[in-house]
């Protein structure tokens, strides 16, 4: 296991507490990417220093720290320059990682398809690729994915031309996959689709489990999930919604990350509606809210229709729960409600409000169908809230109400006589 020193360097700017919770997060990380918290150090300071970041003098500081500590790796939470990288490792005579290399490690050793492996392989190499001469040296040490120790691929991948070849091989393989999965896609089309959104570590797959009483991977760890997986969710009154779980987002996400991930989290974009799972036992939930909000932005679904679904409120007293009430309702018209992942009955409110929204996109039509014919009547009931059924001898008139492809549908295979009601 490695031994780490975990470097923070806020500016003067970032508040105390702010600060304190940015370290506790890094050692989350270096928890979750398997290595030993040793030591750490802070400095404020005014904007980076070109050499090291930090100061000069917190660099001989940190030379002694890592002595001392007999750290033999050093992290530090913000994104280093190549040359930055290199004037470390040289002072220090230890491995550097900063903040998005720790954050490519973790996803390396967790992508479990094909498709999340490449692309967190795609990140890294663009990571890598300005840094090459650095990570010569301990590139044997990056986790999986990376493709660099495959059958046959022993020696010299390393070389620039061969990583700017299997970049392009990557992007290639990966746009192929995105296609495969926009014809899976175009096969739900009909469906109410969800996307659940949020800080890592909020509950999105807890919340997901609970409503589908399907297993996914839940734990307590920063990103536990980094493939997006759907699930049918009855929502009750012959209403159903495929709601997506997605990634975490988290503070300084790399951005080889979010361009690599992007077209997964495009599926995102095409749900009907985003619901923000946000953590509200978390001190830091705000800050936590509005990485989240940044994140969206920066994929272009900051004007997406949204829910915020303040989760683990099983964990708050009242007194809490009211006060975070009183906060919210002053942010801004975005419907909120309070969940907790862990018990179905307090997910009711977010169900009713998923399949008042179903309901409001739902056209509402007559349908005269002669009464024999099964299969239609059949996918009336399976599709549609039905409303009304008068059966008069050879043909049946129903009033139900349909989505928008449901109808469409109808129309396309002549089934009966549809009117639209008003
Ligand atoms: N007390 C409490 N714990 C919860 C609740 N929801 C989730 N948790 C716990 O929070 C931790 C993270 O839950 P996950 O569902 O894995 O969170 P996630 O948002 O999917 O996290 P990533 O996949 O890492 O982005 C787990 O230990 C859960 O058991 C809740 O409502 N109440
Ligand atoms: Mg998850």
């Amino acid at each position: 296991m490695d031994r780490a020193v975990l470097v923070g360097a806020p500016t003067r700017s970032v508040d105390e507490r702010l600060a304190d919770e940015h370290m506790r997060e890094l050692a989350r990380l270096t928890d979750t990417a398997g290595g030993e918290v040793v030591a750490s150090l802070q400095q404020r300071i005014r904007a980076p220093h070109p050499r090291f970041f930090i100061g000069e003098g917190k660099a001989d500081e940190l030379r002694d720290l890592v002595e001392e500590s007999e750290g033999d790796l050093v992290i530090f939470d913000d994104e280093l320059s190549p040359g930055q990288g290199k004037n470390l490792e040289d002072h220090l005579g230890v491995r550097i990682m900063d903040r998005s290399e720790l954050i490519l490690d973790i996803f390396a050793s967790r992508a479990r398809t094909s498709e999340a492996k490449m692309q967190v392989e795609l990140a890294q190499l663009q990571y890598l690729l300005p840094r090459l001469k650095r990570m010569w040296s301990h590139l044997s040490r990056i986790r999986g994915g990376i493709g660099l120790r495959g059958p046959g691929e022993t020696q010299l991948e390393t070389d620039r031309r061969l990583i700017g070849k299997r970049i392009s091989a990557l992007r290639r393989k990966l746009k192929d996959v995105a296609k495969a999965r926009q014809v899976q896609r175009q096969a739900r089309r009909g469906s109410y689709r969800v996307a659940l959104v949020g800080y890592t570590n909020a509950g999105k797959s807890s919340l997901l489990r609970t409503l589908s009483g399907s297993d996914l991977f839940v734990e307590n760890r920063l990103f536990a999930t980094l493939d997006s997986a759907t699930r049918s969710v009855d929502l009750g009154s012959g209403h159903h919604a495929l709601v997506t779980d997605t990634v975490g987002f988290i503070r300084k996400l790399p951005h080889h990350l979010i361009a690599s991930f992007r077209s997964t989290l495009e599926e995102a974009g095409e749900a009907d509606v985003l619901v923000h799972v946000i953590d509200a036992s978390h001190t830091d939930w705000e800050e936590q809210k509005e990485v989240v909000e940044e994140v969206l932005e920066e994929l272009g679904l900051q004007s997406a229709p949204q829910i915020l679904a303040f989760n683990k409120v099983d964990r708050l007293t009242h007194a809490e729960e009211d006060a975070m009430r009183q906060r919210i309702r002053s942010f801004d018209s975005t419907p909120a409600l309070f969940v907790s992942a862990l018990e179905m009955e307090s997910l009711e409110g977010l169900k009713e409000t998923l399949k008042a929204r179903i309901r409001a996109k739902l056209t509402e039509v007559e349908v005269r169908v002669p009464s024999h014919d099964g299969a239609a009547l059949a996918m009336l009931y399976r599709e549609g809230e039905v409303l009304r059924r008068e059966d008069n001898g050879q043909t049946v008139t129903i009033t139900v109400r349909l989505p928008a492809a449901s109808v469409a549908r109808l129309r396309q295979l002549g089934v009966g006589q549809v009117v639209e009601a008003d």
